[in-house]
């Protein structure tokens, strides 16, 4: 993103400074052509095209920096913001884009299985995170005793200190290694590029980011295919990639009775699209990363 009107409004942009979301938020912003010098990482780095700041901070400070108005965006997961800030969302936080990392469950778990919810009423439940899980038991109509600790949260039931915990889990082996049983996930949490309202309401600069940061989403997570097919087979096959814009159809210099058909396919259903593909006719079917979408 080049410097060359002089109207847009730099923008700050508040990462997690180290930590699970530091890597891939930063490779996020790179993907959409923010250079910076990462190295040394100091609060606040400027992009080199000057329109942007970072600003690298602890994970629970990005909300507090938006709402003080000293950042305008901020990479962080849905589980900080619903714990200290769940009244400002939609209101003075709007959650922007999902992100396609940092996605987490927060569960209850005990040391031996529990199948029903009713059966936790009454105990004592240690966790990070005790507004989301009062928030979330009173939907269910259930109430606990909650110890609020701030980490070392899968200890706490060997200790005594409680009957069970609420906590992220991602693989469930923090769990398993303490001898817990996950029972119940109550929350779950993505990642999101959170803006204030006046990134909502799209500053020019901001919507450019926002465009750009989609646009290398959807890249990421797509793929581009060619295949030759008969001709007489070119409706059925366009129907099956339904990706981004219609597919090209192409001629073919050696055989009249085929076309080249080019067009773009999710990551996540591209080997099932590709048998559907082949039982229709398609052959030679070459598949490729896409660098970038420019829209
Ligand atoms: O220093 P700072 O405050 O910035 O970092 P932090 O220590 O608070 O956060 P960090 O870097 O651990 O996580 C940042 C964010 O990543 C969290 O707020 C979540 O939104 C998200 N996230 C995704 C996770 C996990 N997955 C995760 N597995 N955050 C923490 N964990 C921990 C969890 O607390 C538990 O101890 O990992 C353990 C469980 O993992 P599994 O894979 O064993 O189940
Ligand atoms: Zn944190």
């Amino acid at each position: 993103m080049e410097n060359n009107s002089i109207n847009l409004k730099k923008i700050k942009i508040a990462v997690q400074k180290s930590g699970r979301l530091s890597e891939p938020s930063l490779h996020l912003l790179e993907s959409c052509g923010l250079e910076f010098e990462s190295i040394g990482r100091k609060l606040l780095t400027p992009t080199k095209n000057g329109l942007f700041d970072l600003l690298f901070l602890r994970d629970d400070d990005i909300p507090n920096f938006l709402t003080m108005g000293k950042s305008d965006l901020g990479i962080v997961g849905d589980n900080v913001i619903s714990e200290g800030f769940y009244d400002l969302i939609d209101n003075e936080l709007f959650p922007l884009i999902e992100l396609p990392f940092g996605g987490c469950r927060l569960s209850l778990a005990f040391p031996k299985k529990i199948e029903s919810i009713k059966e936790i009423e009454g105990k004592v439940i240690a966790t990070s995170y005790p507004n989301i899980l009062s928030k979330e038991l009173a939907k269910r109509g259930v109430k606990v005793n909650i110890i609020k600790l701030s980490g070392g949260v899968e200890i706490a039931p060997v200790l005594n200190i409680c009957d069970g915990i609420f906590d992220i889990v991602s693989t469930g082996s923090t769990l398993r290694a303490h001898g817990l049983v996950e029972s119940f996930t109550l929350f779950t949490s993505k990642v999101r590029l959170y803006g204030t309202k006046e990134m909502k309401e799209k500053s020019s600069l901001s919507k450019l980011l926002l465009t750009r940061i989609r646009s290398s989403l959807l890249a990421k997570r797509s793929r581009y295919l060619m295949l030759n097919a008969p001709v007489t087979k070119i409706d059925e096959l366009v129907s099956l990639l339904p990706g981004m814009e219609s597919p090209s159809i192409i001629q073919l210099s050696t055989d009249a009775t085929k076309v080249a058909i080019h067009g773009v396919v999710e990551k996540e259903v591209m080997w099932e699209t590709i048998e559907k593909l082949k039982s229709v006719g398609a052959s030679s079917i070459l598949v490729m990363p896409i660098e970038k979408v420019m829209e």
